[in-house]
């Protein structure tokens, strides 16, 4: 019997320790298994969101050993923005850079992002969005499955068209402009006396076609797509600043460890700062190879009486996003 019992414990150490073992390996495994994520956007190679993601990419992979790889999948290869967000919320896609405009359809904080004329300049908007009403807006996606990690750079919107130079709101009148898949964008073009249509990115076609007269965007876009081409004249509205809302699936974003997380977060608000910088420092570029391509460019419009024409829009947009974040905004941007 007593043969018997030392048999016995001989035999669960033994199982224990090679249990053990294998736990080690797993987990060692685990360690250096490498991990493909797949980052979407809907725009070009160079684009902003395409230089956000790249800098993302190269300082994960780089920090992690290898241990996480990413494929950037661009140009719309995965859809529209609005298709991608769906892509992110399921899990299909890891992680997208989606301008601001099209996740408003998903949480109604991010529209505030759409308030025209809230940002005096970038550095208003880096004090906002990388403070607390910033962080604000990026957990406000977690009840739909996203995480937000940061605020990259889309910039100041400004209106082009093929119609008319564009001096004042009047000129503005019964323009058929292309706005982002946003309810507050459509507003505030309706409320200038345009006629709004929303459409997905990207809009050349309709643009050369003339279904539309005119789109409004950063310089960055009219540069990188041309839109010279098929638009005869631009006036520096800067009605809106538009950032991309840097996102991560929920789910995955907490199947990492916690140092992990905390990577990916730095990671892509670095990315975002260097993306930022490098937009603002090519923004004279941008402007210079518009107007060598023979776009009439209106530099300082009557902004004031496109002001006056959207000023209900805050008390409006109180009712439709929430009083007490509006006003809590509208206070920190005074
Ligand atoms: O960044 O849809 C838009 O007008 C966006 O600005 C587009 O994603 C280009």
């Amino acid at each position: 019997m007593k043969k018997f019992l030392i048999m016995l414990i001989i035999a669960m150490i033994t199982a224990t320790s090679v249990f053990a073992s294998g736990q080690q390996e797993s987990s060692e495994a685990d360690a250096n298994k490498v991990q493909e994520m797949v980052i979407g956007i809907v725009t070009v190679p160079d684009s902003a969101q395409h230089i956000a993601a790249v800098k993302f990419k190269e300082l994960v992979e780089e920090r992690s050993n290898g241990r996480f790889v990413f494929d950037i999948q661009h140009s719309a290869s995965l859809g529209s923005e609005g298709s991608i967000i769906q892509q992110v919320q399921m899990g299909t896609v890891d992680i997208a850079i989606i301008t601001d405009g099209p996740v408003g359809n998903v949480s109604k904080l991010v529209n505030a992002l759409s308030l025209p004329f809230l940002f005096k300049s970038n550095e208003q908007a880096d004090m906002i969005l990388d403070g607390p009403l910033g962080q604000e807006i990026l957990d406000s996606l977690a009840p739909y499955h996203l995480k937000g990690l940061a605020f990259s750079e889309n910039g100041f919107r400004n209106l082009t068209n093929n119609k008319v130079p564009v001096n004042t709101a009047a000129d503005v009148k019964g323009l058929k402009i292309r706005t982002m898949e946003a309810p507050l964008q459509v507003q505030i073009w309706r409320m200038l006396g345009a006629n709004p249509t929303p459409m997905a990115w990207p809009i050349n076609t309709e643009l050369a076609q003339g279904t539309i007269d005119g789109q409004e965007n950063p310089l960055w876009v009219i540069d990188k797509y041309k839109l010279y081409e098929v638009q005869k004249y631009m006036s520096m509205t800067r009605h809106v600043y538009s950032s991309h809302i840097d996102m991560m699936n929920l789910e995955t974003f907490n199947k990492l460890s916690p140092e992990d997380q905390k990577m990916f977060e730095t990671a892509m608000k670095e990315a975002a700062a260097y993306q930022r910088k490098v937009n603002r420092e090519s923004n004279a570029g941008y402007m210079k190879n518009i107007k060598d391509n023979g776009m009439l460019v209106n530099e300082t419009p009557d902004v004031n009486s496109f002001r006056k024409l959207v000023s209900e829009i805050y008390e409006q947009s109180k009712k439709d996003i929430g009083e007490d974040f509006i006003t809590r905004l509208l206070n920190a941007v005074k």
